[in-house]
């Protein structure tokens, strides 16, 4: 039952109908399939075959634009679904979360944010291409002891190494623990760049940003 339903999920992004994904999206839940699967097993597997397409040509910008709008709509279904099951625990620490400058690629960073504010943290969310320095600021004015930075592209990863020389110039880097991810991002890159922790996916982040904050 709901293997067919992720396919037809996954195909309604792949068709590029995003009415179809938020009714499906609305039929999942209700049939009580967990979000976190909904996305994982339905939405993330859909949006990797227009990015394959893409990348192949056979897809053009268009067909990414209406995809994103898809699954950025039933995001907005999912996420107070996912808050919903915020665990009662004290707070876990602070976040500041951001996709960087350059960048435009939204809907990863929000769902790292989402599970991370669904497990204790207190996120401050900035958006998506955020200038070095605003990361630099949000950091000393909520006095965060983590700092998330999401890139999407080969081209907008070099920024990551900047935040985190950037923090090391301000003086704050003893202060917070810098988490990176993203699709071209790798543990590689993460220990070259001097950041503190690489994580593939948003559930592999709530478990990292645990463990740095400990
Ligand atoms: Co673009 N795009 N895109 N795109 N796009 C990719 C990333 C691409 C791989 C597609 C491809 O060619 N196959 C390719 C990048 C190639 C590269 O550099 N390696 C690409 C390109 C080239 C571009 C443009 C340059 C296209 C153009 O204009 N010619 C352009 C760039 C714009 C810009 O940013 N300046 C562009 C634009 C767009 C849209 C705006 C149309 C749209 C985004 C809309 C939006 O976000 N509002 C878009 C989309 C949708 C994609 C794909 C298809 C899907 C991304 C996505 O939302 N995935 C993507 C192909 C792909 O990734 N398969 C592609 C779903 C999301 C839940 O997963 O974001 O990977 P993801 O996040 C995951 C993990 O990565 C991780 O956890 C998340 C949840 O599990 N994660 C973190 C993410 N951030 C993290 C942070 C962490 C920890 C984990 O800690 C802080």
């Amino acid at each position: 039952m709901s293997n067919e339903m992720y396919q037809k999920l996954a195909q309604s992004l792949i068709d590029g109908d995003p009415d179809a994904c938020v009714e499906l999206t609305q039929q999942a839940l209700a049939a009580g399939i967990e979000p976190m699967a909904i996305i994982r097993e339905g939405l993330m597997v859909g949006m990797n075959v227009v990015g394959e397409k893409f990348g192949s040509g056979e897809y053009f910008l268009p067909d990414l634009i209406i995809a994103a709008d898809g699954m950025q709509q039933a995001m907005a279904l999912l996420d107070p679904e996912l808050t919903a099951r915020r665990q009662q625990v004290e707070s876990a620490g602070t976040v500041v979360i951001g996709t960087v400058k350059g960048d435009i690629h939204e809907i990863g960073k929000s769902l790292v944010g989402t599970m991370l504010s669904a497990n204790g943290f207190k996120v401050h969310d900035l958006g998506v291409d955020v200038p070095n320095e605003k990361f630099i600021d949000k950091v000393k004015e909520t006095g965060a002891n983590l700092l998330g930075l999401s890139a999407l592209l080969t081209t907008t990863m070099t920024m990551q190494k900047q935040v985190v020389e950037a923090l090391q110039q301000a003086g704050l880097r003893g202060q917070v623990k810098v988490m990176v991810g993203g699709a071209p991002v790798t543990r590689s890159w993460a220990e070259e760049i001097g950041a503190d922790g690489y994580a593939e996916d948003a559930m592999s982040a709530v478990a990292l940003a645990r463990k740095l904050v400990s």
